[in-house]
C-alpha cells in the first residue's frame, strides 16, 4: 500500500485532522483515486480505531477525535465521490435511527448515493419515527434509508417501519437498511425492502429499488 495512505491511516487513528486533510489532498495529487483513498487510507485507520475501541485500548473521546479526522478527509473526497454527470436516479431520504448517534457510515452511504446520481435528503442522527414520517410527507422520496450501528437501536428500525405503516406512508416508499450489526435476515424479519452491507452495495440496492 502507498506510504501516503499508510501515514493517513496512522494520522486518522491519532486524530490529527490537519495531517489527514493534507495527506488526502497529497494522495489525490499523486493520482490515487478518491475510492482508494477512502478505502485504504481513511477506512483502514477507522477500522483500527474500532478494533482498539472494542479491546478497551481507546475510549470515546479518542474515537470522537479520530471521527473528526475522518470527516476532515471526507470533506475533500465528497465532491469527487459525488462527481457524476448523470440525471437524478431518484430521491433518497437517509437518517440514523432513534437512539443512535453514529453518522460516519450513513454519511458515506449518502455520499456514494449522491455519486450514483441520487438526490439526498439527510435527516441526521437520532431520528425518531415521527421525523421520518414528516420528512417523507414533505420530501416524497423514492427510498428511505435507515442506518443503525448499535444492536439496541436496530429495534428503532422495526419501530420506524411500524410507524410508517400506521401513518399510511409505507407503500409510498421503498425502505433500505444497513449498518454494522444489521443483516439481510433482520431486514426480511422487519419487512424492509432491502439491506446493503456497505456503501457501494447501497448504491446498487437503491438502483434496484427505484
Ligand atoms: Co460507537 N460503537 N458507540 N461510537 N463506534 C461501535 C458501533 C461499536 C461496534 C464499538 C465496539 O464496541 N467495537 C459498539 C456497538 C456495539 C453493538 O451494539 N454491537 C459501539 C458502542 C457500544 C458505542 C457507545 C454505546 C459507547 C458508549 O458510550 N459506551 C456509544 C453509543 C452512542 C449512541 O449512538 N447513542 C458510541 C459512541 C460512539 C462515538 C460517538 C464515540 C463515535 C461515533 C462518531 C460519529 O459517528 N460521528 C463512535 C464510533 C466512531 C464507533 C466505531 C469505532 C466506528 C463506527 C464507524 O464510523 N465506522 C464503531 C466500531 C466499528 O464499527 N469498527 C463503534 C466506519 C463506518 C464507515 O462504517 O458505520 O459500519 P459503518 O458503515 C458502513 C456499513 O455499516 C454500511 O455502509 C457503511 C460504509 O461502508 N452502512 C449502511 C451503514 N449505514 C448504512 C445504511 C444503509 C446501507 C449501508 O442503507 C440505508
Amino acid at each position: 500500500m502507498s506510504e501516503v495512505l499508510k501515514q493517513m491511516a496512522k494520522d486518522l487513528y491519532n486524530g490529527d485532522d490537519d495531517a489527514v486533510a493534507k495527506l488526502t489532498q497529497k494522495a489525490l495529487d499523486e493520482g490515487i483515486t478518491a475510492e482508494v483513498v477512502l478505502k485504504n487510507g481513511l477506512l483502514s485507520g477507522m477500522d483500527q480505531v474500532g478494533v482498539d475501541f472494542k479491546a478497551g485500548d481507546l475510549f470515546v473521546p479518542e474515537v470522537l477525535i479520530a471521527a473528526r479526522a475522518m470527516h476532515a478527509g471526507m470533506d475533500i473526497l465528497r465532491p469527487l465521490l459525488a462527481e457524476a454527470d448523470v440525471p437524478s436516479a431518484g430521491k433518497v431520504l437517509i437518517g440514523t435511527v432513534e437512539g443512535d448517534l453514529h453518522d460516519i457510515g450513513k454519511n458515506l452511504v449518502g455520499m456514494m448515493l449522491e455519486g450514483g446520481g441520487f438526490d439526498i435528503v439527510d435527516v441526521g442522527t437520532d431520528v425518531p419515527p415521527e421525523k421520518f414520517i414528516e420528512a417523507i410527507k414533505e420530501e416524497q422520496p423514492n427510498v428511505v434509508g435507515m442506518s443503525a450501528l448499535l444492536t439496541t437501536t436496530m429495534q428503532s428500525m422495526k419501530q420506524t417501519l411500524k410507524a410508517l405503516i400506521e401513518a399510511g406512508v409505507r407503500d409510498d416508499v421503498k425502505v433500505m437498511i444497513g449498518g454494522a450489526p444489521v443483516t439481510r435476515s433482520f431486514a426480511e424479519e422487519i419487512g424492509a425492502d432491502g439491506y446493503a452491507p456497505d456503501a457501494a452495495s447501497a448504491v446498487e440496492l437503491a438502483r434496484s429499488l427505484v
